[in-house]
């Protein structure tokens, strides 16, 4: 059975990290709804979601993502670019001992989840402000022997890797150009996000369902028209945050 792995808003999301966006107010009731509507959703889709207790001190462990890239045959503990998300993994270290073997990125390499995207046996690493070489190089080095490619892609003008890039099928991905280096996706098929929508390229594929987020109707509408099956959820409150639909999550074969 699927499982997906979240963690209650935390109390102190006011004092999140911000590289893209100026600080808004968050409304962390309404926050705290939005990210209930996104677990009911993934039950709806048939995953067990399993909630991790909320974290006072860890403004943005909501977004677990970051934390682990979960394979079916290992997990990777990372060890996140911004300090103030490095306590964040040892909850999740404990959530996934159950299922995988660990492993995990060390000093001085630094690898954030939502850098990381795999398709087939390819994991597209994003170098970014938050993921150094060294963390793309211990990862290939734990994951090669499990048959694992590495493929390093520069991303610009976005947070993460999966802020310009996420998967829609087995060889289609949904992508804004502006913000990576797409010659690494030639041999992909592309939809393209709106060009009002830059923010868009974040989705979540379950199953053969895309979760996406209810403010990009207009690249929805591409979904769309090429036969996706898409459910969106309101994650408005989280995006002032700079969190998408896949940060919220860590899902996996149980
Ligand atoms: C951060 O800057 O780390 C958080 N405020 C947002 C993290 C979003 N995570 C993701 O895109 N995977």
């Amino acid at each position: 059975m699927l499982i997906a792995i979240t963690r209650g808003v935390s109390p102190d999301i006011e004092k999140c990290e911000l590289t893209h966006l100026e600080r808004q107010l968050i409304n962390i009731t309404k926050a705290r709804e939005q990210h209930g509507e996104y677990e009911n959703c993934l039950d709806e889709l048939g995953c067990r979601v399993v909630r991790l207790a909320e974290e006072s001190g860890m403004p943005d462990s909501v977004f677990v993502e970051d934390s682990a890239v979960v394979l079916d045959e290992l997990a990777i503990i990372c060890r996140p670019g911004a300090e103030s998300r490095r306590a964040e993994t040892d909850s999740i270290a404990k959530a996934l001992e159950p299922y995988r073997s660990l492993f995990s990125i060390k000093f001085p390499g630094t690898l954030d989840g939502g850098d990381v995207m795999l398709m087939g046996k390819t994991l597209y690493t994003g170098i970014s402000s938050r993921t150094n070489r060294s963390g793309i190089k211990q990862l290939e080095n734990h994951v090669r022997p499990f048959g694992y490619d590495v493929m390093p892609v520069e991303v610009r003008n976005c947070l993460h890797l999966k802020s310009a890039v996420s998967v829609l099928g087995e060889n289609s991905v949904l992508m804004n150009r502006d913000w990576l280096d797409e010659s690494r996706f030639r041999d992909r098929e592309c939809i393209e996000t709106d060009p009002d929508e830059p923010f868009g390229a974040n989705a979540l594929r379950v199953g053969t369902v895309i979760v996406y987020n209810r403010s990009f109707p207009r690249t929805r509408e591409r979904l769309e028209k090429c036969s996706l099956s898409v459910k969106t959820v309101d994650l408005s409150e989280l995006a002032k945050a700079e969190g998408g639909v896949t940060c919220c999550s860590l899902i996996f074969q149980g």
